[in-house]
């Protein structure tokens, strides 16, 4: 009994010192290295962003460009959410950076509705929101600053003109043709504005059949599954447009499967959307005809337009980033190899 009371007491005496050896050096420790970047950090313009997910190889390549985009040597102190597709997800995040104050939020809403709640509340705490990417459906139109992202409606009547011209050039352009569509995640700008954008031209042409079109939320694996009914319903179809790459391996691996073939010399001719690298590699090799790019490198876009917000200087409602489109004509080794994703 004895004994264990002193060695109890031996162990607090130890426990105690150590306490005040570490109030003494510890502390200014922590402050060292505490303390610096502190200051700094004041100077820093605090950002917070909403990302809505990893579903594809373009958002991976919009992730990096944000990162790449916001670093501490450009200024920054970057807050990263990634929403992993979910509306109630992205609006937590926001919340959360209305909370810690940040300067500026930054978002690519997963679907256009159900913002406005959220924005006001923002608003209503001075904070400017920037959209990427995609866009929001609010009447009021203050809610946000700016939106920095792509032409949907553009990518989906490029599709739809390219179409246009290889029918012409294969002579079928009075011949039926049918068409299916594989969307991407419902609701969402980049589904909205290309399914709009390409049934305005296939509007024109009576030839043109759009036998289905189903969501396929912008992943591979839904892409390959939506694909697989499409082939057992129809045994007729031409032509796939698919509104992502991802979507576009999952579907040609489908149609493999069923012992058809595509591209250029295929049975199926196929139509995909971003023109990531690894879709590149199938346009040059004529297994996916046509690829309408979709730029993810809007981390520089989205620096300019805080630049000028900082300087007190009056941004755009929209600012559209930069896209080509992509045959096997001009996809070169060179274009390839330049590619970062
Ligand atoms: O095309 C797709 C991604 O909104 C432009 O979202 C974006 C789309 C892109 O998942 O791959």
């Amino acid at each position: 009994m004895f004994r264990k009371r002193s060695y109890s007491l031996v162990m607090t005496g130890i426990l105690m010192g150590m306490i005040v050896l570490l109030m003494m050096f510890g502390s200014r420790l922590f402050l060292d290295i505490d303390e610096e970047p502190r200051v700094e950090e004041e100077k820093r313009i605090v950002v917070g962003v909403s990302q809505l997910g990893s579903e594809s190889g373009w958002r991976t390549a919009n992730t990096e460009s944000v990162q790449n985009a916001f670093t501490t040597q450009n200024g920054y102190f970057l807050i990263f959410n990634n929403a992993r597709q979910k509306q109630e997800n992205q609006l937590k995040a926001i919340r959360s950076f209305i909370s810690q104050r940040v300067d500026y939020i930054i978002f690519s809403p997963v679907v256009e509705t159900g913002w406005e709640t959220v924005l006001q509340e923002a608003k209503e705490a001075g904070i400017p929101v920037i959209l990427m990417d995609r866009n929001v459906d609010v009447d009021d139109q203050s809610l946000f600053a700016t939106c920095v992202g792509s032409d949907f409606v553009a990518e989906g009547e490029k599709a739809g003109r390219w179409l246009e011209k290889e029918l012409r050039k294969r002579g079928y352009a009075e011949e039926r043709v049918n068409i299916v569509m594989l969307m991407g995640t419902e609701g969402s700008s980049s589904q909205i504005g290309r399914t709009a954008g390409f049934t305005s031209v296939a509007s024109e042409h009576e030839s043109w059949h759009i036998l289905d079109k189903e969501c396929a939320d912008f992943t591979s694996i839904k892409g390959k599954e939506v694909m697989r009914d499409f082939l057992r319903k129809y045994q007729d179809i031409d032509v796939v447009v698919s509104q992502n790459d991802d979507m576009t391996f999952g579907a040609i691996e489908a149609i493999r499967e069923s012992g058809r073939t595509v591209g250029v010399d295929g049975d199926i001719v196929i139509l995909s959307f971003d023109a990531v690298r690894n879709a590149l590699e199938m346009v040059a090799s004529g297994d996916i005809n046509v690829d309408i790019e979709c730029n993810p490198n809007q981390g520089e876009y989205l620096l300019r337009v805080i630049d000028m917000l900082e300087a007190g200087e009056q941004v755009e409602r929209r600012y559209y980033v930069e896209e080509d489109i992509f045959t096997i004509e001009n996809v070169t080794q060179e274009l390839l190899q330049e590619r970062t994703y």
